[in-house]
């Protein structure tokens, strides 16, 4: 069985979970936890960990899909995930220009610690004072389309929406093999 490690990333409400949760086949195991012992004094309620969800693609090959951690600071977890993963959809909501900033922060950090093959899909393109994707692109700092990542509009809700990101990030990283050979 080869499995292929995808992280999917973004601001909170960018749609990682659901993304996640429309796709896969397992239960997503959610692991937002109200804690109970005595940390709970430092903190109410935190991330422990991930979403995670699974995917089959072909009769010997998955995908698993690992939601990054929703506060916006970067903690260790951030770098398990990355160390194991192949590749990398950054989620940006097109309706939330106050987050484009935070978006142009995960790409500098990934960046500054793997080299994988990543795409940015837009999500939340249908409510309203949604920015237009070339205007997000612009604004999370990717001028040069010619160099730019994959970017495209995806609703983290909708299945075929879902399947067409996952396919686009699967074609990025079979790309990027082959120019490994
Ligand atoms: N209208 C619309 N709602 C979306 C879209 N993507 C996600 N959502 C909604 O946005 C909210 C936040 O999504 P969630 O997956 O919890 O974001 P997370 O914080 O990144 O895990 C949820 O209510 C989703 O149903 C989209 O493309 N369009
Ligand atoms: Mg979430």
């Amino acid at each position: 069985m080869e499995i292929l490690r995808i992280v999917i990333t973004g601001g909170v409400g960018a749609g990682k979970s659901s993304l996640i949760r429309t796709i896969s086949e397992i239960d997503v195991v959610d692991t937002e936890k109200e804690v109970t012992d005595e940390l709970a004094e430092m903190k109410a309620k935190t991330t422990v960990a991930m979403d995670f969800g699974r995917i089959t693609i072909a009769a010997n090959q998955s995908l698993h899909l690992y939601g990054t951690p929703g506060q916006t600071r970067f903690d260790f977890m951030w770098d398990i995930l990355i160390r194991k993963a192949q590749a990398y959809i950054l989620l940006v909501a097109a309706h939330r220009p106050d987050h484009f900033r935070y978006g142009r922060k995960i790409v500098k950090f990934m960046n500054e610690r793997v080299q994988i093959p990543y795409l940015i899909g837009v999500t939340h393109t249908d409510c309203a004072d949604a920015w237009e994707l070339e205007d997000v692109a612009l604004a999370l700092g990717f001028v040069d389309e010619t160099t730019r990542p994959p970017l495209l509009a995806v609703n983290a809700t909708e299945t075929a929406s879902v399947k067409e990101a996952l396919m686009a990030i699967v074609l990025e990283l079979a790309k990027s093999c082959q120019h490994q050979l």
